[in-house]
């Protein structure tokens, strides 16, 4: 079997869903931490963005066709239920979260505080003060979703979960969302309980470089 490369720095929120992938289904991989916009990367994904992956002759992008792959070309528990009424809603919490948590709420704010783009290198307070309501919106809507089970979909941890943790994790980490968190019950007990599994725990990113910690220095 050849190797199966999983490429982009682990700091990326995709490339951790996709190393929990890999962990959940007893397959091993060698981490390429490189940027986005690199060689290694631009080479594959044809708008330079991490994570990506090798594994023979085959190179992917994109975590879900990434995930998809490690999933189907492997044995090991399924990531996504095979019933196709909780597949589907598996999917359909991926897509709620990729295109609209992720995309328009979390990475606007996330980036404002670790990238911030202000002349002074200091968060980018109208940035993050716009994030805020939607944030609280978009929370309350997370909540609602694992309140019944403690999950996002059916009664089972998969890719949906995988796809949602790290997220979770840098806005945990951050002042205004990880009080906004921990004043969300139901979200709140869900991030702690499977932030501790194995899977998740094994890939938590090193701080950013010329960082100490994640939630210091900021
Ligand atoms: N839809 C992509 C999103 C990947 C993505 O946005 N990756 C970020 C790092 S977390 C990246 O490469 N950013 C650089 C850029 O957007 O130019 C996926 O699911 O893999």
């Amino acid at each position: 079997m050849p190797e199966l490369q999983i490429i982009g720095a682990p700091q990326s929120n995709y490339v951790w869903v996709t190393r929990i992938a890999c962990h959940e289904k007893g397959v091993s991989y060698t981490l390429v931490p490189v940027m986005p916009h690199t060689v290694e990367v631009d080479a594959i994904h044809p708008l330079g963005k991490i994570p990506a992956l090798r594994h023979g002759d085959l190179i992917l992008a994109e975590s879900r066709a990434i995930c998809f792959y490690i999933d189907h070309a492997f044995g090991g528990p399924p990531l996504v239920p095979r019933d196709p009424s909780e597949g589907a809603l598996t999917e359909q919490w991926i897509s709620i979260v990729n295109t609209h948590f992720d995309v328009l709420v979390a990475r606007p704010y996330v980036g404002a505080y670790f990238f911030p783009g202000t002349p002074d290198g200091r968060p980018n307070r109208p940035v993050i003060d716009a994030a805020l309501p939607k944030l609280e919106a978009q929370f309350a809507m997370l909540d609602r979703a694992v309140a019944k089970t403690g999950h996002l979909a059916g009664n089972a941890f998969t890719l949906a979960d995988m796809n949602v943790l790290p997220m979770l994790f840098y806005l945990h980490h951050l002042p205004e969302s990880g009080s906004m968190l921990r004043r969300t019950p139901n979200l709140s007990a869900y991030y702690e309980r499977h932030i501790a599994r194995a899977s998740v725990k094994e890939a938590v990113p090193p701080p950013l470089p010329g960082r100490s910690s994640w939630n210091s220095e900021i």
